[in-house]
């Protein structure tokens, strides 16, 4: 049981211990999901929270005091924010604070799937080099983009391809007023329309397997798809099925379905590229994420409400 004044606040795994759990440490009686107890459970008014450990209705009722639940990401499927929201607990996340680092990472994503910049590292490695060069490969060049999210990172993603002068269009469930590039209100008819998918949706129930095996037949053969979303935005059975036939040309993948646990059958595929969910992941970006974890916290605790609250948990609220 917590034995003093300052208030409890529950850590779901380690969320930057260098940033965030230092500075928070002074203020705060930390505790960890695998050790605290139901004698605990009562003080806790605050979650720090990353990545895969759900804060869901069954977390949320066994703690009474919670105020606010932290999310160090600007994804937030993993935490139930409309739970959140019925039990007026605030929800925040991290936006802004890594649009260039996830966009930058999705154009190299993308230029290492086209020109197979991966194989091209294996082959000289391997020796493969002094018996022939390497074959020539697809081109970014006369291919059209199409963004699924036009959001805060898939801005930052389309200013990037108009430097690399790759014409670019996007799908989303209302046109952008402030976006000038052509607007699909249908997926399908998109993604039939482009050379390459990038798709940067936020996570959840509403856009699971958005990404299906007729939007992959629409891509068609010379197609590419890119992933830094969430895998469960992919329908992974049918990527597979689509890469294995040539159905479609590549895919380049930050992100999957059942993190960390790739399937392995993507390892035996040479038209796939493969990374461990690194969008964000910079000393420099991830070190900007903790810091606005802390600030929305401290923030909280201070009465001046939350620094970046999500759309479910509005503020001021109502
Ligand atoms: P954002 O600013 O909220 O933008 C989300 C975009 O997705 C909006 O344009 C939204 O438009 C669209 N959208 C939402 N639901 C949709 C649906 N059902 N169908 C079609 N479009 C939909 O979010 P963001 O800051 O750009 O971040 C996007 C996501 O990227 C995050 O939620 C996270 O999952 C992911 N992410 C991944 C990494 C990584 O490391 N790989 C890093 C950061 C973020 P409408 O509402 O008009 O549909
Ligand atoms: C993080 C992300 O890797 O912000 C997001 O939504 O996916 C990434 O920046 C993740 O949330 C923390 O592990």
């Amino acid at each position: 049981m917590t034995d003093d004044a300052r208030p409890a606040l529950l850590l779901t795994g380690p969320v930057m211990e260098d940033v965030v759990e230092r500075q928070l440490a002074p203020r705060f009686t930390l505790l960890s999901l695998d050790t605290f107890s139901d004698a605990d459970a009562g003080a806790v008014r605050a979650i720090a929270t990353r990545g895969k450990v759900r804060v869901d209705e069954a977390l949320m009722a066994r703690l009474p005091a919670l105020e606010i639940v932290a999310n160090f990401g600007v994804g937030y499927d993993t935490v139930d924010a409309a739970a959140a929201a019925r039990r007026g607990v605030m929800v925040t996340n991290t936006p802004d604070v890594l649009n260039e680092e996830v966009a930058d990472l999705t154009l190299g994503l993308l230029l290492a799937t086209v020109r197979q910049i991966p194989q091209a590292d294996r082959f000289v490695r391997e020796g493969s080099w002094v018996k022939g060069a390497f074959p020539l490969g697809p081109t970014l060049r006369d291919r059209t983009v199409g963004i699924i999210g036009m959001g805060r990172i898939g801005k930052a993603i389309a200013r990037r391809l108009d430097a690399f002068g790759v014409p670019v269009v996007y799908h989303t469930r209302r046109p952008q007023p402030d976006v000038a590039l052509r607007h699909y209100q249908r997926l399908e008819e998109m993604a039939h329309d482009v050379d390459v998918l990038v798709v940067i949706v936020p996570g959840g129930p509403a856009t699971r397997h958005l990404v299906n095996a007729p939007v992959l037949a629409a891509l068609g053969p010379d197609g590419i798809l890119i992933n830094v979303a969430r895998g469960t935005v992919v329908d992974e059975l049918a990527l597979l099925a689509a890469l294995k036939a040539r159905t479609i040309l590549a895919a380049g993948l930050d992100v999957f379905e059942d993190e960390p646990n790739v399937p392995e059958a993507f390892f035996a595929l040479d038209n796939a590229v493969l990374l461990p969910h690194v969008g964000s992941a910079t000393h420099y970006t991830r070190a900007a994420m903790g810091q606005l974890v802390v600030d929305n916290i401290l923030s909280w605790f201070d009465g001046k409400g939350p620094v970046t609250p999500v759309v479910e948990t509005p503020w001021p609220q109502g």
